[in-house]
């Protein structure tokens, strides 16, 4: 396959021996046939969420529980009719995609952090304990959450910081349902910025209202990583380079799975550091139902197919899945399609190459030529803890990497498991003519 050369095989090389010449490092092989790429050793066995989640068990639950891919739903105790939750804030490593793990701060072990999943008229309490470096101190805001000041989580305004090692308690009733967060609320560049976040769901205290078949929710967050390192860059304002859903890029990111003719909700929120995120679903047209500021009632809501979802912001959509397939569901912004994008690199589209090679080599030692196709490359080069965006599909390569999943719908399944690729009936599919 002649594949031609796009942007996205492009990683910048600002790291190690690809300074001088930049152009160098783009031209990987990128099939996971052809050899992991290098990864840089973590300190501790990296904590990936788990891949497959269990189905719900019909009637142990008066709501369908929502499934946040790759990411786990906080456990609670009971206390005297009051749910007690526990975070714990800490420095943890997070595999993004396979051979790509990432010094990040996060809750319970994972960025993000634990689904904290609720009803609405419940009385919860929160204790959050603070196990960050020494010197660090954080809070916790409860994004979009009604409540009372001083539960609001705003270091110095309405609260103390919390220092290291305290545990501090947020208690208070929930008086309202729909999609919301929870991030630190002091020092927020620095600990957002290096993963402090999560999603907080209300169910309505009536379990008809607003019910669906199957409920998903997703967190966007991007990150500067520089190539060859494995630590956020805080810092930084505009030039990401990595972007994730619920902390996973494509291809480590679980396919949203649903069975053919079942209602369907995605909530998806946005705590990344500047970008609104444009979230584009193939093969429906959805509605957007609700905010964090909640519901959207039903004559307000209108049709799309890509809802933009800007940072400190939640969108919840719905479908009728009455489309069997394999539907790609990803951030349209395409930038952010991406694993290592890179960004200030010579436009080099249309420049006629074939002996540009060899006239470079011999002004510069070791330099390698960029060849015209992808196919049968061997891995050169690649900087450690990074790989690339481009996988085996069932019909061909898929070029995606970074804020991609797939949703899956399929007749006939029970569970959440990865049914595999999608079986087109004969004579579907586009083909040569
Ligand atoms: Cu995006």
């Amino acid at each position: 396959m002649n594949h031609p050369l796009t942007r996205r095989q492009i990683l910048t090389a600002t790291a190690g021996a690809f300074a001088a010449v930049p152009v160098l490092a783009a031209f990987q092989p990128e099939h996971t046939g052809h050899g992991a790429p290098p990864t840089v050793p973590p300190a501790a066995p990296p904590k990936p969420g788990p891949s497959v989640v269990a189905a719900p068990v019909p009637g142990a639950s008066p709501y369908t529980p929502v499934i946040m891919p790759d990411t786990p739903t906080l456990p609670f105790e009971m206390d005297n009719g009051v749910k007690v939750f526990r975070l714990v804030a800490e420095p943890v490593q997070r595999e993004f995609a396979p051979g790509v793990v990432v010094n990040c701060w996060g809750y319970n072990g994972q960025s993000p952090g634990p689904m904290i999943e609720a009803v609405e008229g419940d009385r919860i309490r929160l204790l959050v304990t603070n196990n960050l470096p020494d010197g660090i101190h954080t809070t916790i805001h409860w994004h979009g959450i009604l409540l009372p000041n001083g539960m609001d989580g705003v270091g110095g305004l309405t609260q103390k910081h919390i220092r290291n090692g305290e545990t501090f308690k947020y208690e208070f009733t929930l008086r309202q349902h729909g999609t919301y967060m929870y991030h630190p609320h002091f020092d927020e560049m620095f600990q957002m910025g290096l993963g402090l976040m999560g999603m907080f769901v209300v169910h309505p205290r009536e379990a008809s209202v607003r019910r669906v078949d199957r409920d998903f929710a997703i967190l966007l967050n991007e990150w500067l990583v520089k190539p060859g390192s494995a630590t956020p860059d805080p810092t930084e304002m505009t030039n990401f380079n990595l972007f994730t859903f619920n902390g996973r890029m494509f291809p480590g990111t679980s396919p949203l799975v649903a069975r053919l003719g079942e209602k369907v909700r995605i909530r998806i929120g946005n705590l990344s550091m500047t970008n609104a995120h444009p979230i584009h679903l193939h093969g429906y047209s959805f509605n957007v139902t609700g905010t964090d500021g909640g519901p959207i009632r039903e004559s307000a809501q209108w049709p799309e197919v890509t809802t933009n979802v800007p940072t400190g912001a939640a969108r919840d959509i719905e479908f009728i899945a009455d489309a069997e397939g394999d539907w790609a569901f990803h951030c349209h912004k395409v930038h952010h399609l991406m694993n290592g994008m890179g960004h200030n690199l010579p436009l080099n589209l249309g420049v006629k190459q074939d002996d540009l090679a060899a006239r470079l080599a011999k002004r510069i030692p070791g330099y390698m030529a960029m060849p015209a196709s992808m196919s049968g490359m061997m891995e050169m080069g690649r900087p450690p803890n990074t790989i690339g965006s481009v996988w085996p599909g069932p019909f061909d390569e898929i070029d995606a990497g970074g804020m991609f999943t797939v949703v899956k719908v399929r007749k006939d399944i029970a569970t959440y498991d990865d049914p595999g690729w999608y079986q087109h009936p004969e004579g579907t599919v586009a083909e040569p003519v």
